[in-house]
C-alpha cells in the first residue's frame, strides 16, 4: 500500500485525470464498495439501500471501507444513480437482488413535467455526507458521482432494470418531444447533483452512461451526447476531472470524449491500445476484465502489468475494471490488484 498523499490536489489519481506524471498508476475500483466486502454486508443487515444512501453515517462508513481495506488511490461516494430521483419525489425502490424499480414509468410529457427539478435543499444527507467524509479521507480524493441522462431515462420509461432498452429506445425514436423534454429534466438534476457533491468537497466526478452502449454513434450523437455534454460542460465550470464512461462503447469512445470529459473509462471489451488514440489528449481508465479476479492471482496481475504497460501510451491512465465489481469477488484479490498495480516503477 503506498503512503496517501498529504491533499487530494497531490495524488496520483488526480495527477492522472490532470494528465500530470504520476508517482504511480493510480487504481481504484467501481462499485469498490458494497456486497463483495463481509464488513458492508455487516452493515447493510436489515438497511434498505436508499435508506443507507440516506444515512451519513452508513454512507461515510460504507464508502471509507474499501478505502481502508484495499489503499485504493481514491474513494467512490457511496450512492445510486438514481437517488436524486428518490430525493426530488419520484416513486420508486431499490430491490436487492434487482436495482432500482419504479412505481410508474415515464411515457409522457406530463410524467416528465411532474419531476421536480433537484435543489441542494432536497439533499441536505448528500451534502452532510461528503463534507464528512472529505474530512475523514485526509489526502484520498473523493469521486462524486451521478448517471448520465440515457442510463437514469432507461430506469425511468423501462419501469426498473432492462436488457435491451426496447421503450427507451422506442421513446427517443418515435416521441422525441417527450425524449428531448425528460433527457432534458435528468441533465439537469445531474448538474445540480453533481455541484451539490463538489461544493461539499468531492475532488472529480464520474458521469455513469453504463447503458450508452445500446445506441448507434449516429443516434448517440443525436438523441443522447447532447444531454451529457449539457451535464459535462456544468461539470467543467466546477473546476474538478470530469470521467465519463459507459459499457459496450467501442463506437461511441470518440464522442463520450468530445462530449466534455477530461477522463474517458474504458470497458474490457475495447484494448486500451484501440481506445488511447480515439481519446485525444485525454486520460484513460480500465479496463481489466472484472472476472480475471477470478483467475489465479498471477494470471490477473500479468494481465493488469499489461494494461498498465498499454496505458503508458495514453496522456494519463487510471487503472480500474472495466465494469463494476461483480458480488461474489474476492476481497483478498483486489487487495493484491491493488498492491500490484501500485507497486510497477512509472518507466
Ligand atoms: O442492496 C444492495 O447492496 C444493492 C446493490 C447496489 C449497490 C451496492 C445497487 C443497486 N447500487 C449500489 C451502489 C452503487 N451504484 C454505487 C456506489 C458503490 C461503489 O461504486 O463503490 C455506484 C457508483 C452505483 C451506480 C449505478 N447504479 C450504476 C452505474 C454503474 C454501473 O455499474 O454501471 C447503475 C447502472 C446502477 C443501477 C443499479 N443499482 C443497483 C443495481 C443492482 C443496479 C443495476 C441494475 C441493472 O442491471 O440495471
Amino acid at each position: 500500500m503506498t503512503n496517501p498523499p498529504a491533499e487530494p490536489s497531490q495524488s496520483a489519481f488526480l495527477k492522472a485525470a490532470r494528465v500530470e506524471p504520476v508517482p504511480h498508476t493510480p487504481v481504484w475500483f467501481m462499485r469498490q464498495a458494497g456486497r463483495s466486502l463481509p464488513e458492508y454486508r455487516a452493515l447493510r443487515q436489515g438497511v434498505g439501500m436508499l435508506e443507507s444512501c440516506m444515512t451519513p453515517d452508513l454512507v461515510v462508513e460504507i464508502t471509507l471501507q474499501p478505502v481502508r481495506r484495499y489503499g485504493v488511490d481514491a474513494a467512490i461516494f457511496f450512492s445510486d444513480i438514481v437517488l436524486p430521483l428518490k430525493a426530488v419525489g419520484v416513486d420508486l425502490d431499490i430491490k436487492p437482488g434487482v436495482g432500482p424499480v419504479m412505481a410508474s414509468p415515464v411515457r409522457t410529457l406530463a410524467d416528465v413535467a411532474a419531476i421536480p427539478d433537484l435543489t441542494p435543499e432536497h439533499v441536505p444527507f448528500i451534502t452532510e455526507s461528503v463534507r464528512r467524509l472529505v474530512g475523514e479521507l485526509g489526502g484520498t480524493p473523493l469521486i462524486g458521482f451521478a448517471g448520465a441522462p440515457f442510463t437514469v431515462a432507461s430506469y425511468l420509461v423501462e419501469g426498473g432494470p432492462s436488457k435491451e432498452h426496447a421503450r427507451t429506445k422506442a421513446m427517443m425514436f418515435g416521441a422525441p418531444d417527450v425524449w428531448a423534454a425528460l433527457m432534458d429534466k435528468i441533465a439537469g438534476i445531474a448538474a445540480a447533483y453533481l455541484a451539490v457533491q463538489v461544493s461539499a468537497g468531492a475532488s472529480a466526478v464520474q458521469l455513469f452512461d453504463s447503458w450508452a452502449g445500446a445506441c448507434t454513434p449516429e443516434d448517440y450523437r443525436r438523441y443522447v451526447m447532447p444531454y451529457s455534454a449539457r451535464v459535462l460542460a456544468a461539470a467543467a465550470e466546477l473546476g474538478v476531472p470530469r470521467i465519463h464512461f459507459g459499457v459496450n462503447t467501442g463506437s461511441l469512445l470518440p464522442l463520450m470524449a468530445e462530449a466534455g470529459a477530461d477522463v474517458v473509462g474504458v470497458d474490457w471489451r475495447t484494448p486500451l491500445s484501440s481506445a488511447i488514440p480515439l481519446v485525444g489528449d485525454r486520460a484513460v481508465q480500465g479496463n481489466l476484465d472484472p472476472t480475471l479476479v477470478f483467475a489465479p492471482t498471477d494470471v490477473m496481475t500479468a494481465r493488469a502489468a499489461a494494461i498498465v504497460e498499454a496505458g503508458r501510451a495514453a496522456h494519463g491512465h487510471i487503472f480500474n475494471l472495466g465494469h463494476g465489481v461483480i458480488p461474489d469477488t474476492d476481497p483478498g484479490q483486489l487487495e493484491a490488484l491493488t498492491r500490484f498495480v501500485q507497486s510497477i516503477p512509472v518507466s
